[in-house]
């Protein structure tokens, strides 16, 4: 198979440059957009993409193309791709590299390089982006033969989407990317079915939650990997097992919504912690040790079965007595043929649920203004249809979020409980909008992680984007002052002032608007959605909630 760009140098041998034959290997693997910043570096890349079918989106800071490329491969379970220059281009892709490393989302990142045959501007610029890189990448390699490039990225979009995926790095030198040479096939790519558990452990986890009283499933970080939702929805609905989510595991289960309870968003002592501290026997689907724990386990409390692509991390705090490893979906089948209609269901947790998710309701729907996080929340909610996408920075909001938003969808509410860095929220909505353009998008982000990134107003404008942004106004980083009340400090360091954010979003040609009444959310934001485009709204949030429940009340009515 030839490249689309080869020809021949006159001897019958058939060219092609570097640069190209990396643009049609990327093609060879249906990529359709490359998001970053080019440098000079990168320019037979950049030429080799205008010839080609792939869209180059370019961003307004290489660590929005990486959260962007990062969330293209969450939601598709294929890798998003981003590209940068050499130096500093590539080290602003670190922490999109880490956020897909933790978070498991499968990324390719393509990063230029002085030239490694000649070097005419001596150390200009140079910093060993390969060794930076390698400790948030699954692989980081050079580029050094044009010839290898054909194998380099087949095996490249292999380990990043391999379970557990994540993100790799390919540094492509300037001369290599410009350097003539013998065209070379590509190499097809095909699907690699998993292996599905083995008898024994099935058998052993049948025997675990058969002798189980109290049994009570958990659906973690994994179980929102895009493969996997329908199985264990089906899986749910099977074995009629009630069940949590972690934070990340939101989502994953559709339609068992009677069985729903609750989302372990904090470690201890929430409501769901009730639910949790009752069960003997969890099945934990796909929870990543990366998440901040869900519960904490200890010699008393229930024991673990983990469900996993992949054996499970033993922590202090986190260490399985089973484990059903391969894949997860078929294994689930096979072990749901085994315990169907025979599972001793608690009915205590039906009475439970009601408590936990009646408590969740608390000031839902409270006049006060600037407005509560619950009323923020439900809100939200009322103007989202289900298969709406809420795309969270990170802040204090998202505990709420994650406590009282119901989803019913897949990756509805996509947050980050793994690296947790702000500033991935609006970058993460713009794909999810690009990718879906007929649901609606809504980034919330708090308004200092919104600052991190609203540079990229600018690229969802330029996109023509319909997104929303919603910020929550407490001119302050709140979770940490938050934080600092729990630990007894003194308020201290960490209020700041806000640029106008409604005159902000329109001198973007986007448009902004203010929330000034508690009322005035729900429709503000429906105004928004109905209008189209980059939308931009503020609303004041009142967070003395912070600590009357989150401290106060959970440590007294709980634990
Ligand atoms: C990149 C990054 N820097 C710092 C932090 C630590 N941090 C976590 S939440 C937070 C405050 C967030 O403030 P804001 O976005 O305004 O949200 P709020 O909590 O006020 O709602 C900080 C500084 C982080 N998680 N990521
Ligand atoms: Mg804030």
């Amino acid at each position: 198979m030839c490249s689309p760009d080869s020809r021949s140098n006159g001897d019958g041998v058939v060219m092609i440059k570097g640069s190209d034959l990396l643009v049609a290997a990327l093609e060879n693997e249906g990529v359709e957009r490359i998001f970053g910043v080019p440098g000079e570096e990168n320019l037979d890349v950049v030429e080799a993409l205008r010839k080609s079918r792939i869209e180059l989106v370019v961003t307004r800071h290489e660590q929005a193309a990486a959260f962007m490329a990062a969330t293209h491969g969450r939601l598709t379970g294929r890798p998003g791709v981003c590209i940068s220059t050499l130096g500093p281009g590539a080290l602003n892709f670190t922490t999109g590299a880490a956020y897909a490393h933790l978070g498991a989302m499968p990324m390719i990142m393509l990063t230029g390089q002085k030239g490694i045959l000649f070097s005419r501007q001596a150390r200009f610029q140079i910093v060993d982006i390969i060794a930076a890189m390698r400790p948030i990448t699954k692989m980081a390699r050079t580029i050094v033969t044009g010839s290898s490039i054909p194998t380099l990225v087949r095996d490249a979009f292999r380990v990043a989407m391999e379970e557990r995926p994540g993100p790799v790095l390919l540094e492509l030198p300037e001369d290599i990317a410009g350097e003539e040479i013998k065209d070379v096939p590509l190499v097809p790519p095909h699907d690699v079915p998993l292996p599905v558990a083995n008898p024994a452990a099935l058998e052993r986890a049948t025997q675990m939650l058969l002798a189980a009283k109290r049994p009570l499933l958990m659906a973690g970080a994994a179980a929102n990997r895009p493969r996997l939702t329908e199985a264990l929805s089906d899986f749910v609905r099977r074995t009629r097992l009630p069940f949590f989510n972690t934070q990340m595991g939101k989502g994953a289960i559709a339609g068992g919504s009677k069985l729903y309870m609750g989302t372990a968003a904090l470690s201890e002592r929430d409501y769901v912690h009730r639910a949790i501290d009752r069960a003997d026997v969890i099945l934990s689907v796909g929870h990543d040790t990366v998440e901040k724990p869900p519960f904490l386990m200890g010699p008393k409390g229930p024991k673990v079965i983990h469900v996993g692509f992949m054996p499970a991390h033993v922590e202090q705090v986190f260490y399985p007595n089973a484990e059903l490893v391969g894949d997860v979906g078929p294994s689930l089948a096979l072990l749901a043929d085994r315990i169907e209609g025979k599972l001793n269901i608690d009915p205590a947790f039906t009475t439970l649920r009601g408590e936990i998710l009646a408590k969740l309701q608390d000031r839902a729907e409270e006049s006060r203004f600037p407005l509560t996080p619950q009323r923020i929340v439900h809100d939200v909610r009322q103007v989202m249809p289900e298969d709406g996408m809420v795309c969270l920075d990170n802040g204090m909001y998202k505990i709420w979020f994650a406590r009282n938003y119901r989803t019913h969808v897949a990756n509805t509410l996509l947050l980050d409980n793994a690296l947790a860095t702000m500033g991935a929220g609006l970058p993460s909505a713009m794909m999810a909008a690009m990718l879906y353009p007929e649901r609606r998008v809504l980034a919330v982000a708090g308004d200092g992680g919104f600052m991190m990134n609203s540079q990229e107003m600018e690229t969802a404008v330029r996109l023509k984007l319909n997104l929303v942004v919603l910020i929550l106004e407490d001119n302050a980083y709140g979770m940490i002052r938050w934080k600092q009340a729990v630990d007894k400090f003194p308020d201290f360091g960490l209020g700041f002032g806000n640029p106008d954010f409604v005159k902000y979003a329109d001198s973007y040609g986007a448009k902004g608007r203010r929330v000034e009444s508690a009322d005035g959310l729900a429709p503000t934001l429906e105004a928004a959605f109905s209008d189209g485009g980059v939308q931009l709204v503020v609303v004041p949030v009142d967070y003395s909630e912070n600590i009357r429940v989150l401290v106060e009340e959970l440590s007294r009515n709980v634990g």
